[in-house]
């Protein structure tokens, strides 16, 4: 086998998530309508918006808008984790961000696999957040030992998973046939299940603690909960979702609507209510899988995130009970705050720019600065925000929550614990700040070379 009878990463990750789509479609018809949705509203606002549509494209982001999504899974073990770690690399997706969502009353913590590289993410960056149960948050003994029973009886992978992603491991990657076998497969690890593997009691026992706990606990792998394509119109997109037949959930997570958008904006259409069949053939239902929607805005640095941090608490005191409009209103005023243009931002050092040259700059024989801004001034080079790739704890404890019925529970709270999670993951998460500023750096470093080569 030579190197060049493998397929790229990038190629099985495409695949994957296409496959991912389409089972989700026939699953929940539902998502199906919110991908119409939301496709219609990015044509239309890329055709009301011709400057947006150029900017876009000059980022290397209007390609992969129809790809992108993003889907969640929870799982109950460190095994089913670290073994998560090795499919998703199969597929080039990494641990990027350590997520304590105890905070917000949900026992676990999550991270995100996710490609990395500028190119990978350009070609298709799906991403899953991956969320790990913690029983040890679990007050009760009696139920935390039978939770882990009947967790340790359960296999997610397919013998056959297993064997490919170990020879993926051993051969350096797959070969096309393989890949396409590897995505049959794994995709059963995310497959739905109506069959629940406990009897209803157990499953109530579980719910009563937590909705999450039995949503992980008692089925037979950790079906996609949701997955969320990536709209460039999110208050739109809630706008029309009750024409359609879909119920959204009370306000768009995150920021408020601006010019220069930053980080995320989420929102989704509640979980569906579906019939499940417990042991012992007793029918009952489960609530968990929902489709959710995204728009996507700047990677901001600690500093801006900090800010961000902030209007995001003094907004949520003032719209506890809001309906979305009111809600954004008041998040509007607040965020008034945050500088809301490019140039500002990027003076203030409130978010993350890739720089490359103009064609004046490519043209430009003479001696030059070293000094971005100046650069820029002198129009040679040219800075565009980058695109924030990663999540919201707060934004996620929303998502969590209207999905599971509102259950909150504070007891759970303040037990943030990356090293377990690494330790469970069986590998170090990616800091995402990091990466934005590595991105950053090269950027810089590949004008600054360009200019000089020309003179
Ligand atoms: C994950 C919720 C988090 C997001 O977009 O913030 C999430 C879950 O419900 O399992 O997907
Ligand atoms: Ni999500």
């Amino acid at each position: 086998m030579t190197q060049t009878d493998l397929l790229s990463t990038n190629d099985v990750r495409d695949r994957f998530s296409k496959a991912m789509s389409a089972m989700y479609q026939a699953e929940v018809p539902q998502y199906g309508t919110l991908l119409e949705l939301v496709e219609r509203v990015n044509q239309e606002t890329l055709s009301q918006q011709p400057e947006l549509q150029r900017r876009l494209e000059a980022q290397g982001e209007l390609a992969r808008l129809s790809v992108e999504r993003h889907g969640a899974i929870r799982v109950g073990t460190v095994e089913e984790l670290s073994m998560l770690r090795r499919l998703f690399a199969v597929m080039g997706m990494y641990p990027v961000g350590y997520y304590d969502l105890s905070e917000a009353g949900v026992p676990v913590h999550s991270t995100a696999f996710r490609p990395i590289e500028d190119d990978a993410l350009a070609r298709n960056p799906f991403r899953v957040f991956t969320s790990l149960l913690r029983l040890e948050l679990i007050e009760s003994e009696a139920l935390r030992q039978r939770a882990a029973a009947i967790l340790a009886k359960r296999d997610i992978f397919t013998p056959t998973v297993r064997e490919l992603i170990e020879r993926y491991e051993s051969q350096g990657g797959l070969t096309s046939e393989e890949a396409d076998q590897f995505v049959k497969e794994a995709l059963e690890t995310f497959r739905w299940h109506q069959d629940a593997t406990v009897d209803l009691d157990t499953y109530q026992a579980l719910h009563d603690e937590h909705r999450l706990i039995a949503d992980v606990v008692c089925f037979k792998g950790p079906h996609i909960n949701h997955l969320t394509p990536r709209t460039l119109d999110i208050d739109e997109v809630q706008r029309r979702m009750p024409e359609m037949g879909m119920n959204p959930k009370a306000v768009i997570e995150g920021p408020p609507r601006r010019e220069s958008s930053i980080l995320l904006r989420q929102t989704s259409f509640k979980a569906l209510e579906e019939s499940i069949r417990f042991a012992g053939d007793t029918q009952g239902t489960h609530t968990a899988r929902f489709g959710e929607i995204e728009q996507r805005g700047m990677a901001l640095t600690p500093k801006g995130r900090a800010l961000y941090d902030r209007l995001l608490n003094e907004g949520r005191k003032q719209t506890a009970g809001l309906g979305n409009d009111d809600h954004q209103a008041v998040m509007n005023k607040v965020f008034a705050e945050f500088p809301d243009n490019d140039e500002a931002i990027r003076h203030q050092q409130l978010a993350y720019f890739h720089y490359h040259l103009t064609d004046t700059g490519r043209a430009f024989n003479g001696s030059v600065e070293k000094n971005m801004d100046a650069l820029v001034e002198q129009g040679l080079v040219e800075a565009q925000p980058i695109t924030y790739e990663d999540f919201l704890p707060v934004s996620a404890a929303g998502i969590f929550q209207s999905n599971l019925g509102g259950a909150q529970n504070d007891a759970y709270a303040a037990n943030a614990n990356r090293e377990a999670f690494e330790e469970a993951l069986g590998a170090q998460v990616t800091d995402e700040l990091a990466l934005y500023a590595e991105r950053e750096n090269m950027s810089k470093e590949n004008v600054l070379a360009r200019l000089k080569a020309n003179t």
